[in-house]
Parts: C-alpha cells; structure tokens; sequence
C-alpha cells in the first residue's frame, strides 16, 4: 500500500477520499479561528505523502543556462530574510458537490470547507530566483513561467507539478514564498513538509507541496495539473468534446463567499439568528462586502466584516464576516443566502447552472442554506 507511511490525521476532518488523503474541516469549525489550526485546515493530496528527510533534502533551483543550484534547509534559512504573509489557500474544487447538483461533474465532493488560512513563514520565491541569478525584467522579454515539481510520485514516477507567471514570482513586493512553517510550527507533512510554495491570490493547485524542484520556462508546467485540469469551461463542454488546449490554466481565482453556520437543515429559534461565513477573493482583491439575506434574495443586510482587515492590492487572506438579524416573523423556514464584493466590484453569480463545468471548479455562486424555525 504506497499509502500505508501517511501521516495521521484529525478525527473532526470530513473525509472525501482517503487514499489520496482529501478531507475538509465541518464547516462550523472553519470559521472558529481566523487562522485554520493546522489540523484543521483542509488537506488536497493526489498522491502519497513522500517521506522526505530534512538532513538530506537539497531544493533544486535551475538558474539561467542550466546551472543548478541544491539548497539544503539551512542554507535557505541562513542565505535568505524569513518572510511571513496570512494566505487563503482554496481548492479549484471548493463547493463542488453544489456543482454536481446541477449535473454530475467530475471530481472530488467538496462542500464548503476546501478553503483554509494559515500565517505561512519561509524565504521570498523571488530572493531564491534572484540569487539564481535571475532578475525581474527578464519576464519582460517573452511570457516566461516559474515551473515546481513536488516530490510526491505516483506509480509509473512521474511527479506533481504545476507553474505560475514569472512575474508573479517576481514582481516587485511579489509575497511568494517557499515556505517551512505553518502558524509558528514546522511545516506538517500533509502540507508539504518540509517546504512548499505558497503563492497568494492564486488556486491551491499552483501552491506545490514537498518541493523538489524550480525551474524558469518559456513554457508552462508540462503537468498533467497544469495541462488538462484545473481549467474552467462553458456549459456546453462536455467529456466528449472538451480541448484542454483550449482554457488558460486557473490561476487567480474569482471572489467567494459561503455560509459555514447555521448548517444546512438546522433547527434555529425564533427571535434573533447569527449568521456567520467567509469571504475572499482572488489576486489580492480585497473583500468590500458582503450581503446576506434570510429571504433567498428577496431582502438583503450588509454583515459585519471581522478578521484581519488586508491591505489594497495584497488582500491575501480571508474576512470572516457575521451578521445578527431578527428573525422575519411568521416565517417556518428560512432561505439564507450570501454574496460577497471584491475590490474591483466583482460579484459572485446568482445561480450554478451558467458556471457549470464539467471539471466542478471555479463554484462560486451566492451560498444558500435553508433552515427550520422552531416552534
Ligand atoms: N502539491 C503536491 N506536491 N501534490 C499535490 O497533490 N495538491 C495541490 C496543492 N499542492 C498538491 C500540491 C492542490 S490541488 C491544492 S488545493 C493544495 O495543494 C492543497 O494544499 P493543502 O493540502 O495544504 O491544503
Ligand atoms: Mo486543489
């Protein structure tokens, strides 16, 4: 079993696949903490989780003309300023199965919760590249990408792999990072242990864990991940005639918001209900608003933002937002929905049917839970 040496995992986790590992916290504990505990935080492997020896791991930096770089942990450490930024990792996936109501979709089943944040700390990408000997203009000449190769294989050895544009590794005040602690601790082994990328703004795909190898390209990861999935389709596309060549390769991802209590089904009494959720948006848009309502979108009220209020232009992480509102008398049930505004006004669609696609990803549409008042 090349699954039998992964690492063991927290009993509260909702588990969709478990070899590879897949699993999201209940989404009433997500919102609990601003920073997902790391036990918590949800967990995407496509593979086994390598064991990888701190002692022995050199990170493979390919500088210009091909010369190589191997950087043991404490050179990294010791060569380059640590570095730490709040980020909002989210899956493509990230409420799928609201998808797959709609028409079934390919892919794991994810409710709400494959989203988390964590205060990440390790070296700058783009102090790594330079010292590689790479430098920011050199993007300007021709589109380049910035390619990672984890060390987790599947059977036939080929490895994950994914890439970003250059000068989102490199542009000035760029927060990638190659990081090796997740909220003050080393860096957990479901999580990429013991240095993954983590590259704010953008789809969880591109943030490869277990990190062996970065090289600079004039072309984008030749990986199956990179290649022919996470990428986003019409409708109209289905198994039988989709081209992967066809769709840009997700990378920032487009603004979300969900409900993550009351839980869909649930008994609340009457008088005053709290409401509470996320909120985050892709590319350093911040969250400007969020609008809830308790009568499926007929009324609405604007929620209290809490959390880490984020800089313009670098809204890494997420807003949990809240909302106290008296129950509409006489009402049985109630129909709660939420949508969230971004900094460039982006909103989130009203319904799933005009985003479906058959991959299930970029699910954004305004969350709706339904509730039972009790009597
Ligand atoms: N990196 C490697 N090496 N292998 C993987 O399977 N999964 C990716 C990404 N990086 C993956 C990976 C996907 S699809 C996501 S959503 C994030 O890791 C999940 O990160 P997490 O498990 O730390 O939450
Ligand atoms: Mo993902």
């Amino acid at each position: 079993d090349p699954y039998s040496g992964d690492p063991p995992r927290h009993p509260a986790l909702q588990v969709n696949s478990l070899k590879p590992f897949n699993a999201e916290p209940p989404a009433e504990l997500l919102t609990e903490n601003y920073l997902t505990p790391n036990q918590l935080f949800f967990k995407r492997n496509h593979l086994p989780v390598p064991a990888v020896d701190a002692a022995s791991y050199r990170l493979q930096v390919e500088g210009p003309g091909g010369r190589v770089l191997a950087l043991s942990l404490p050179e990294l450490k010791r060569r380059f300023p640590k570095h730490e930024v709040t980020v909002t990792l989210q899956c493509a996936g990230n409420r799928r199965s609201e998808m797959s109501r709609v028409r079934q979709v390919k892919g794991l089943e994810w409710g709400v919760a494959a989203i988390s944040t964590a205060r990440w700390g390790g070296v700058r990408l783009r102090d790594v590249l330079a010292h590689a000997g790479y430098r920011e203009e050199e993007g300007e000449a021709g589109e380049q990408h910035v390619c990672f190769e984890g060390l987790d294989k599947d059977l036939s050895g080929v490895a994950y792999g994914a890439s970003i544009p250059y000068r989102t590794a490199m542009g000035r005040g760029a927060d990638v990072l190659l990081a090796y602690e997740m909220n003050g601790e080393e860096l957990p082994r479901d999580h990429g242990y013991p240095l993954r990328v983590v590259v704010p703004g953008v789809v969880g795909a591109r943030n490869v864990k277990w990190l062996g190898r970065v090289s600079v390209s004039p072309e984008e990861s030749p990986s199956h991940w990179q290649q022919n999935d996470y990428k986003g389709f019409s409708p109209a596309v289905d198994w039988d005639t989709v081209d992967f060549t066809t769709a840009p390769a997700i990378q920032e991802l487009p603004v979300q918001s969900a409900i993550t209590d009351p839980a869909p089904g649930a008994t609340v009494p009457p008088g005053e209900l709290t409401v509470k959720g996320y909120a985050w948006s892709g590319g350093g848009r911040g969250v400007v608003r969020v609008d809830v309502s308790l009568d499926g979108g007929r009324t609405w009220r604007v929620a209290e933002l809490t959390g880490e209020e984020q800089q313009p232009g670098r809204a890494w992480a997420w807003r949990l937002w809240q909302l106290t509102a008296p129950v509409p008398p006489g009402a049985t049930e109630l129909d709660i929905v939420c949508k969230a505004v971004d900094a460039s006004y982006n909103v989130q669609p009203d319904t799933v049917e005009p985003i479906w696609n058959l991959r299930g990803v970029l699910s954004n549409a305004w969350h709706r839970v339904t509730v039972t008042l009790a009597e």
